[in-house]
């Protein structure tokens, strides 16, 4: 299976094992405790699964271009002796594994490298606080060299390449791009000019680790920034770092700062692999192309087309360490596929967190999380199928438990088959099929529309009963709400309610949101958000609110925050006081989705049966509600079983 992900290739020498590269993620995890030991640990399990080449989160080649202070460095002689264990620990694996060289230029913040930010103009960028220095030619020179030595040093730590970073927005590319770079000087002006820091960088590293070493180059195949760099420039600048002595050209999507939604699950599958292409045509090198491709199937359609040489996954491989050699043995449907959701990676990296992943919270925890048998085989219930639930179910039944899973709905998946509605929103569809085969292969006994309330058998055989029941939403407290004509969010979702074609909704979280997008696709034209809070969409990560937002505004949705009071409430109209002013609101339809209750009524029950029941995920915090901790919950609780 997938044998064009298979056939041959080396860079500069370097052999690798299949045609998918682990793009570079900045997860963090050397920052924490025995940090060095977990990220090999981390890599090890992905170098063991039929990776070609790893390529490590950016490690900064100057002080004043770290990304952060738990970020890679290689700009100390120390750096050397630091990374040997983890360089060493996949190639005992089998694997290879290149040091990406960074500088983070005007995207550095002041506050974690105690230094001022340097970039080759004085201007700030919109998504950092700080102004950064204009480099003197002096600076230039001196960082050339940094990234030179960081190259020799990755050599000598045993890295089997290096990758010069000079996508997304960071130093190299405020070079090249006119809106960045106003320099007067040799460096600025002409795009001559501006093209030869990334020339000056490439030829240096070249020269220091000699000419059989593999040189990566990422380039920026697209900025999506107003004003940048032209398509020809673009490619005219593929060709040159070629000459300039790269190996091989990975294309980066975007920078960071642009509006434009660039690996969000609303980017729709290998909607990049085109920019690629083009690159492809201009140079002789290899050619990786990048951003949501999250499918061994796919990866492998895009290579045996020929237009790209290699494909790079980068959170693929924090859902599912094994994705290539699950690939290789045509075990598709065993895949835990990469949603792009963003909320416990690039989220969690953003809030100086450690990344992991949501549908895969073994990713970063590789020393924590193992799955150890089970000394005692016990029978284990589990009522409700949501995420907290299926979690638990598949630990469990791996571990070599006896598995029941039961829930009242007809299908798996609890809140989730909200989400696969909504949207954009349609990778869910992956996660359930996910868990379906997982416990299908497992053993799991599963019986849905199964409605337990207190005396059962199932309750009286079970060793151990998991409460995943997950919420019940929670109707606020406004005066006539209770009117049955009143309709909440899951009703909506559930398709057991409609709604006329001028919706209020109560509430302005992630739920509210979704549900506004979905229905305005189902052709509703006027849809306000009315809440008490002034920001909307709160509860989701900073990666993606903002474009969330953004569609909604695109989409005409109403939004109202800041509400003080809510008045009254009917089917047809909601009263409340907004900046001291009374105002009534009309509607063919009200919707509640302001928020959410534990649903744990039978604790009570079972406890009365004597039975020890353990709570998670949403049953047991609904305000703390989402598929990332109710996941993590049971993938906890089913190692202490
Ligand atoms: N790209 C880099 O070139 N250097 C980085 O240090 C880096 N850090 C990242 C950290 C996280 C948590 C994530 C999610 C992405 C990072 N990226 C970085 C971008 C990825 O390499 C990749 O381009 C992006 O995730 C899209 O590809 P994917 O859909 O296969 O994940």
């Amino acid at each position: 299976h997938c044998e064009s992900l298979f056939k041959p290739i080396s860079i500069n020498g370097l052999a690798l094992r299949s045609r998918v590269i682990m793009g570079s993620m900045h997860v963090g995890i050397e920052g924490l405790e025995n940090g060095i030991e977990k990220l090999t640990e981390f890599y090890k399990l992905r170098a063991k699964h039929d990776v070609g080449l790893i390529v490590t989160g950016g490690a900064a080649v100057n002080a004043e271009g770290s990304g952060g202070h738990d970020f890679m460095t290689i700009y100390e002689e120390e750096d050397v002796q630091r990374w040997k264990p983890l360089t060493q620990g996949v190639h005992d694996e089998g694997g290879a594994i290149a040091l990406q060289l960074f500088h983070a230029g005007r995207y550095a913040y002041k506050a974690s490298t105690q230094l001022d930010p340097v970039a080759p103009s004085p201007l700030q960028s919109p998504i950092n606080p700080d102004q950064p220095r204009e480099m003197t030619e002096e600076d230039i020179k001196r960082t050339i060299e940094d990234f030179a030595q960081g190259a020799r040093r990755a050599k000598d730590a045993g890295f089997d390449a290096v990758e010069i970073m000079g996508s997304e927005g960071y130093l190299i590319n405020q070079f090249l791009s006119p809106v960045t770079n106003k320099r007067t000087d040799n460096w600025g002006g002409s795009f001559e000019n501006r093209l030869q820091f990334a020339l000056k960088i490439t030829e240096a590293v070249r020269r220091t680790v000699g000419p059989d070493y593999p040189v990566l180059f990422r380039m920026s195949g697209l900025d999506l920034i107003e004003g940048s760099t032209t398509e020809m420039e673009t490619l005219h600048f593929a060709k040159r770092v070629e000459k300039a002595g790269a190996d091989l050209l990975n294309i980066g999507i975007g920078w960071h700062e642009s509006r434009v939604p660039t690996i969000s699950m609303k980017v729709p599958r290998m909607k990049f692999v085109p920019v690629a292409e083009k690159i492809a045509q201009e140079v002789d090198i290899p050619v990786v192309a990048s951003n949501r491709i999250n499918d061994p199937q796919d990866a492998n359609d895009i290579l045996e087309k020929g237009t790209v040489q290699l494909v790079s996954m980068a959170r693929p491989f924090l859902a599912d360490p094994a994705i290539v050699t699950k690939g290789r043995e045509g075990r598709f449907d065993e895949v835990n596929t990469c949603i792009a959701c963003n909320q416990a990676c690039l989220d969690h990296v953003f809030e100086g967190k450690a990344a992991t992943c949501l549908v895969n919270p073994e990713a970063g925890r590789e020393t924590e999380l193992l799955m150890i048998p089970a000394k005692t085989k016990k029978n284990i219930l589990i009522i409700g199928a949501g995420p907290a639930g299926l979690e638990t179910a598949r630990v469990s039944a791996e571990r070599g438990h006896s598995v029941t899973i039961v829930d009242e709905k007809d299908e798996i998946g609890g809140q989730l088959n909200y989400s696969k509605r909504i949207p954009g929103k349609q990778e869910f569809y992956e996660t359930l099929r996910y868990y379906r085969i997982q416990l299908k292969l497992l053993g799991v006994t599963v019986k849905l529309g199964t409605h337990l309330t207190g005396e059962d058998p199932l309750i009286n055989q079970a060793d151990e009963i998991i409460l995943s029941t997950g919420i019940v939403p929670r109707v606020p407290e406004i005066d006539g709400v209770n009117d049955p004509n009143i309709i909440s969010y899951r009703q909506v979702f559930e398709g057991t309610a409609k709604t006329g074609d001028n919706v209020v909704i109560i509430g302005g979280g992630g739920i509210a949101c979704d549900l506004a997008l979905f229905l305005k696709e189902k052709g509703v034209s006027s849809i306000t958000l009315l809440q008490r809070s002034k920001s909307f969409a709160k509860g989701i990560g900073k990666t993606t609110r903002w474009a969330t937002i953004m569609e909604m505004k695109q989409n005409g949705v109403q939004m109202i925050g800041g509400i003080d009071h809510y008045h009254c409430i009917d089917a047809h109209s909601v009263t409340y006081t907004l900046d001291g002013e009374k105002k009534m609101i009309k509607a063919d339809t009200v919707v509640l989705a302001a928020g959410q209750l534990t649903n744990n009524d039978l604790v009570e029950k079972l406890t009365q049966l004597g039975k020890p029941v353990h709570i998670i995920g949403g049953a047991k915090d609904a305000l703390g509600l989402d598929a990332k901790k109710a996941i993590y919950d049971g993938a906890v609780l089913a190692r202490a079983l």
